[in-house]
């Protein structure tokens, strides 16, 4: 028997001949399930699901189960390296971490003075808890630009919860909803942001109605009392002909709507420009299902939307995320236990305090790339990729010189991949911290090698909207690789911001927790911290927005320039808009549906989770495949107007025959040249980044709904 090690649950466990056991919790994907982690000989020997954890009950996913065979592969870079030869020519020398930091810092200071601050861009992808720390580097150094994933994912769903009610809803599993509405999202795949698919499948065995809205029959779809299976990108429309039903059969909650809502009479004017009828035609679905989803909706309390990343990644992307929320606002279901509660995390700074955002000045703010052009992002230092491949390209509105990649795979994750490889080619001075030299790492001038989670300390879950932080405890050291952390406040040092940061990065998280009265030591021995808990808050204080209303009618969007409005606009390509090359490109592309074992373009080298798929696939109807004489898991090419790549088929009888799924951010780390194969079966060759198809307040890019063809490799 052994005792946990830095935990106050007093247990002891069963060693099964390990040395020890140290509780903390998984980062494979936005992170949360807790772990307990076996060690044997000072290594990492088996990782199992701790039955304590509030997140994952002791549940873990595939990536949570093999997170040792990435930390121990034997590619990972364990040591920061420059380039020697031309770009992409996999020419690398060892240098040492002094030596890296030093270069880059000299190279952003120079272009600071040359350039201004704003020529400097750091980026990061989708959440990996490092985002506080990337923002007060960047806002101290003085630059606006911070490129992430925001424009399209989760940054979309806080800008428009924020302007209406004044922060982000979040679904309360715990107190198990009588209704939940899957929109867009299939959490037992992904477990995004705040949310587990376990917390979800208890609810629906506890016996919970489940409307699913997605144009694939995918597992939660095919549990499902009523399955909305919609024409990709239509999702406004359908929520508008849903909120249509609910106002007409006067089933909304009335005390809610007359006392705490802003703009219910222009409101129910726009509604009323979406009946069934003219909705059922939009979006491929018949009426009396709109109404059965609505009513079922609606009067099943409480109930909660489980929204994700699809409704997001479309040129409606602002008005999908605020016309969902009407439907959580005008049902009752904002902030009331079991349905779409405003959670307060534990009293710490948050991410935005510790993100020194104020100290950014408002001169350089006024420089953030695509800030006027699309001025809901730009509010929330959200920015557009392609406002900065053009300053790289074109040097518009000014010239980027440098970027500094801190996990993120651009070349793989963003839209219109050769334009992305070409300004990734293009810019003078490239770093990337990484795990591994990716397909965007190849093109750098230095890389750095990052650590898991097994090789950090850290505040987890410190920036989700659920309320729990939870510690995560470093328990082994891998090379010489580094936390983003640790690293962020080393370089902080050499260029001049010192005295905002600390001589180590725990002084840091010392920092975070200091309101809360503990320091990161003390945190260590406990298991979790929650915020306070309350309900319906808003009945004493409003809702922290500018009319102190739920804004149905946005008053900042209006002063922004846009409609105040939810509306539909049609998806700029679709057989609607361009019927005139829909006899070339006859079928919709929806793109990036999850796959378990992979997050984004991660994963490809781990063992484990590349058995569980080792090719890229395209879900294709077997009567469109019959179409164009394509064999099941057969190669195929899948052509946009913009490019080519390819996938095997996989058959789906749960797809529309007019639509295509295909899986996005494949690379082939098997490929030893230096490409990796970063076009061959790309989705993102195919998707399109032109500024007019992305949402106009948000600047999200449409990687969902495009048109293409498809046919046999052999053709
Ligand atoms: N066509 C299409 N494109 C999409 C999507 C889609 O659905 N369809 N989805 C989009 C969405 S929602 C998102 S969020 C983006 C994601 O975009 P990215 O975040 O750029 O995607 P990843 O491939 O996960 O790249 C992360 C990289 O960081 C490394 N990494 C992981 N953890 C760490 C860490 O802690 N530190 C450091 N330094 N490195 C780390 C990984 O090895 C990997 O190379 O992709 C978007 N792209
Ligand atoms: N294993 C794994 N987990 C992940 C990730 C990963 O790459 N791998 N990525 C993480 C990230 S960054 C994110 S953002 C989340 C995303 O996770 P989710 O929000 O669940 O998003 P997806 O699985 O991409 O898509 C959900 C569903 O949307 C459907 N869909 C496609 N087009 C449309 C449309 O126009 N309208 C509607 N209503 N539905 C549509 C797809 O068929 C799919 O079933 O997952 C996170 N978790
Ligand atoms: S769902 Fe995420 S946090 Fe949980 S085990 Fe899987 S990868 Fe880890
Ligand atoms: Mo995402």
């Amino acid at each position: 028997m052994i005792q946990f090690a830095y935990s106050n649950v007093d247990k002891e466990i069963e060693s099964y001949g390990y040395d020890s056991v140290t509780k903390s919790h998984c980062r494979m994907c936005h992170g949360g399930c807790g772990t307990l982690v076996y060690m044997k000989d000072g290594k990492v020997a088996k990782i199992a699901g701790d039955p304590d954890s509030p997140i994952g009950h002791g549940t873990l996913c595939s990536k949570g189960l093999a997170s040792a065979q990435l930390a121990y592969h034997p590619d990972r870079l364990t040591h920061p390296v420059k380039r020697i030869g031309p770009k992409g020519s996999g020419q690398w020398q060892r240098i040492s971490w002094d030596e890296a930091l030093d270069s880059i810092a000299e190279r952003m200071l120079d272009y600071k003075k040359k350039f201004g601050a704003e020529s400097v861009v750091m980026g990061y992808g989708t959440g990996r808890e490092n985002e506080a720390a990337i923002y007060r580097f960047a806002n101290l150094f003085g630059t606006p630009n911070v490129l992430t994933a925001g424009h399209l994912c989760y940054g979309p769903r806080i800008a428009t919860s924020v302007i209406t009610c004044g922060s982000n809803p979040i679904v309360d599993y715990e107190n198990f909803p009588n209704c939940i509405m899957a929109w867009g999202n299939n959490l037992v795949i992904g477990n995004s942001d705040e949310y587990k698919g376990e917390s979800l499948s208890l609810c629906l065995d506890k016996g919970a109605k489940l409307i699913v809205v997605d144009p694939r029959m995918t597992r939660l779809a095919a549990r499902a009392d009523v399955w909305l299976q919609l024409r990709p990108g239509t999702d406004s429309a359908l929520a508008l002909g849903m909120l249509n039903v609910i106002i007409h059969e006067e089933i909304y909650d009335r005390e809610f709507v007359e006392n705490y809502v802003h703009g219910w009479e222009p409101f129910v004017e726009r509604v009323n420009e979406y009946p069934l009828n003219k909705v059922s035609e939009i979006t491929w679905i018949p009426e009396e299902k709109i109404r059965e989803a609505a009513r079922l909706f609606a009067t099943s309390k409480p109930a909660g939307i489980q929204w994700g990343v699809a409704i997001e990644q479309q040129i409606n992307c602002a008005d999908n995320d605020r016309a969902l929320l009407a439907l959580m606002g005008i049902t009752g279901n904002i902030d009331k236990p079991g349905g779409q509660v405003l959670f307060r995390t534990p009293k710490i700074r948050n991410v935005g305090e510790f993100g020194a955002h104020k100290l950014l000045t408002e001169e350089q703010k006024a420089k953030r790339l695509g800030g006027e052009r699309f001025r809901l992002a730009g509010n929330f230092a959200i920015i557009n990729p392609k406002c900065v491949w053009d300053a790289v390209l074109l040097e518009e509105p000014y010239p980027v010189k440098m970027m500094f990649f801190i996990s993120s795979n651009p070349l793989m994750t963003r839209a219109n991949a050769d334009e992305v490889r070409r300004a990734l080619e293009a810019v003078e001075f490239m770093a990337v911290a990484d795990f591994f030299i990716t397909p965007t790492a190849e093109l750098a001038d230095i890389v750095l090698p990052a650590s898991t989670w097994l090789e950090m300390d850290y505040l987890g879950d410190f920036w989700k909207r659920h309320g729990y932080i939870l510690p995560r405890r470093k328990v082994i050291q891998v090379g010489e690789c580094r936390s983003d952390h640790e690293m962020l406040n080393d370089l902080a040092h050499r260029v001049g911001q010192g005295e905002y940061w600390w001589d180590d990065f725990e002084g840091g998280l010392d920092y975070i927790l200091e309101p809360m009265g503990i320091t990161f030591q003390e945190f260590k021995k406990m298991d979790y911290v929650r915020g306070e808990l309350e309900y319906e808050k808003y009945r004493k204080k409003g809702f922290s927005t500018p009319t102190g209303k739920f804004e149905l009618y946005s008053t900042l969007l209006e002063k922004w320039g846009y409609d105040p409005l939810p509306q539909y606009r049609e998806v700029v390509e679709s057989p609607v808009s361009t019927p005139e090359i829909l006899a070339d490109y006859p079928y919709i592309l929806i793109t990036g549906a999850r796959s378990p074992g992979f997050f984004h373009s991660e994963n490809r080298q781990v063992p484990w989770l590349r058995e569980l798929q080792p090719d890229p696939m395209v879900e294709i109807h077997p009567d469109t495949a019959a179409k164009h004489g394509i064999k099941e898991n057969e190669w195929v090419v899948i052509e946009s107007p913009r490019g080519k790549v390819r996938q095997r088929a996989q058959f789906s009888e749960g797809l529309d025959p007019r639509v295509v799924s295909a899986q996005h951010a494949w690379w082939h780390p098997e490929q030893k040249d230096s490409g990796h194969g970063w076009n061959e079966s790309n989705i993102n060759v195919l998707t399109d980044n032109s500024y007019a198809s992305c949402d106009p307040a948000m600047g999200a890019t449409s990687v969902r709904t495009l048109l293409c063809k498809i046919y046999a490799e052999t053709h």
